[in-house]
């Protein structure tokens, strides 16, 4: 479905005055650059979106009734008092979550366009997050500095720290994989106990790989913070682990895939998802969803052609700086067993295809591999329980998991990391640090299922 928004209007962009004639003089260029470029969408300098009087409310439909999730969907995009936030499956459902202000009910301003009585009849709103503004306010959650898994890292302080991981560890190479619109690098940490060697590989194409490589992309959306804490999280602990655990396996870690989005939603709106490509098509609204824009079944299902949209798939598949550079690690090693894209939330392993409700050919293989990951990380704790096709119940084309499967990797994955949507992306810093250590968990336990020399480690 295709679903399309006219205009999408945003929670309130205020600009705060302050004295002083120059101060002035730059407010009224602030409001008069907001008036003209719409506050949401302009420039890095602009005035950080404000979600005072915003809640989270969700309904849910039971995927057999896909007129009716169609319907609510395309009323959702259409409506500019609602924003769609999150959807995912859980027992035969379809959760939608949705940003709306408090003064209206979810049922009054979309009941009427979905004009369906018997839909009007179940959907229920059930509300997730009382008072948005507060969990959101700008700047009062972002640190630079040296990293920690206590607090989230602005996007320098996150490359920093794989620039040192790098040159502090034999270990561990930095490779450039690209460079964003924006000007930022795109890393990707390679983590073997011959690096250097699989540096070469790369950097002179298509060369065999002995090894076994699992690949972790993180950070593609860039509101869902934990991911590149995980990322980094991993990494780290993977820098301490010596070359008897790394004579198993390589790792490759692109701990940050969109550094542009993700610096924009600590600066200027903490729900961005998208990069921050300008849109020729409509500058008002930049942005391109990096998991609708891989080559694969690019723009057949669950994306949209509108650059206003959410799931805007950009103007042609891997038209974007992420999504190739993510593509050239994918292509240009081989023997890569494992590719995981790591996203939140619902606490989910997804598996190929998502494009379609049709299994993979190799669908017992990965149902298998992803419920041995959810029990390994559940021996530590509860942070992954379930396993699903992502495909089921809803379809999207242009994920970079089935473009990995489609690759020739025999297991490629979506994690959708905590929480269940009672903070959703605004996800406590007090929960990072065990978040991180369970997944990790999960990860050093999993070698063993790839590599059975490495069964021992996990006990
Ligand atoms: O919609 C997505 O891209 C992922 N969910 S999220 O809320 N993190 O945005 C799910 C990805 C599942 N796989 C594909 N759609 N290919
Ligand atoms: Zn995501």
């Amino acid at each position: 479905a295709d679903f399309r928004r006219a205009d999408m209007q945003l929670p309130g962009c205020g600009v705060a005055a302050r004295g002083g004639a120059v101060a002035i003089m730059f407010q009224l260029m602030l409001i008069i650059t907001s008036i003209i470029g719409d506050c949401v969408s302009s420039h890095d300098g602009s005035a950080p979106v404000d979600y005072s009087g915003w809640s989270v409310v969700r309904t849910s439909i039971p995927i057999s009734d896909k007129d009716a999730t169609n319907d609510i969907l395309s009323a959702i995009e259409n409506n500019n008092k609602l924003r769609l936030m999150h959807t995912f499956v859980q027992d035969n459902a379809l959760m939608i979550d949705v940003m709306k202000n408090t003064r209206n009910s979810l049922l009054d301003t979309i009941g009427p366009l979905v004009g369906r009585s018997d839909v009007e009849g179940v959907l229920l709103e059930e509300q997730l997050i009382e008072d948005l503004g507060n969990l959101t306010a700008p700047y009062a959650r972002s640190t630079e500095g040296r990293l920690g898994w206590d607090k989230y890292y602005r996007a320098s302080s996150i490359q920093q720290f794989s620039e040192e991981l790098a040159s502090n560890n034999d270990n561990i190479e930095l490779l450039r994989i690209g460079t964003t619109r924006g000007g930022r690098t795109i890393q990707a940490l390679v983590i073997a106990d011959n690096a250097k060697r699989e540096v070469n590989w790369y950097n002179s194409r298509h060369r065999p790989s002995s090894k076994p490589i699992i690949m972790l992309e993180f950070g593609l959306h860039a509101r869902e913070w934990i991911s590149p804490a995980v990322g980094t999280y991993i990494a780290n602990e993977l820098s301490k682990m010596g070359s008897s655990f790394l004579q198993h396996a390589t790792w490759i870690l692109i701990p940050l895939a969109n550094p542009d989005g993700y610096e924009y939603s600590h600066t200027n709106d903490r729900m961005w998802r998208k990069n921050r490509r300008p849109n020729t098509k409509n500058y008002k609204c930049p942005g391109v969803d990096l998991n609708r824009n891989f080559d694969i079944k690019w723009a057949t299902t669950g994306s949209s052609s509108n650059p206003c949209s959410e799931v805007y798939h950009g103007t042609s598949p891997m038209s974007e700086p992420e999504s190739i550079a993510i593509k050239k690690l994918i292509t240009r090693f081989s023997n890569i067993q494992v590719y995981m894209s790591i996203h939140s939330y619902s606490q989910v392993v997804l598996y190929p295809f998502a494009y379609t409700e049709d299994p993979a050919p190799t669908e017992r293989e990965l149902r298998n591999f992803a419920m041995a990951f959810t029990s390994n990380i559940k021996e530590k704790g509860e942070k992954l329980s379930m396993v699903q096709q992502a495909g089921y119940g809803y379809q999207s084309g242009g994920g970079s998991d089935d473009y990995a499967y489609k690759q020739g990797i025999p297991y490629a994955y979506t994690l959708e990391l905590p929480d269940k949507g009672n903070y959703g992306f605004l996800m406590p810093e007090s929960e990072i640090f065990s978040t991180c250590r369970e997944i990790w968990a999960g990860f050093k336990c999993q070698l063993g299922e790839l590599v059975p020399e490495a069964k021992g480690i996990c006990s």
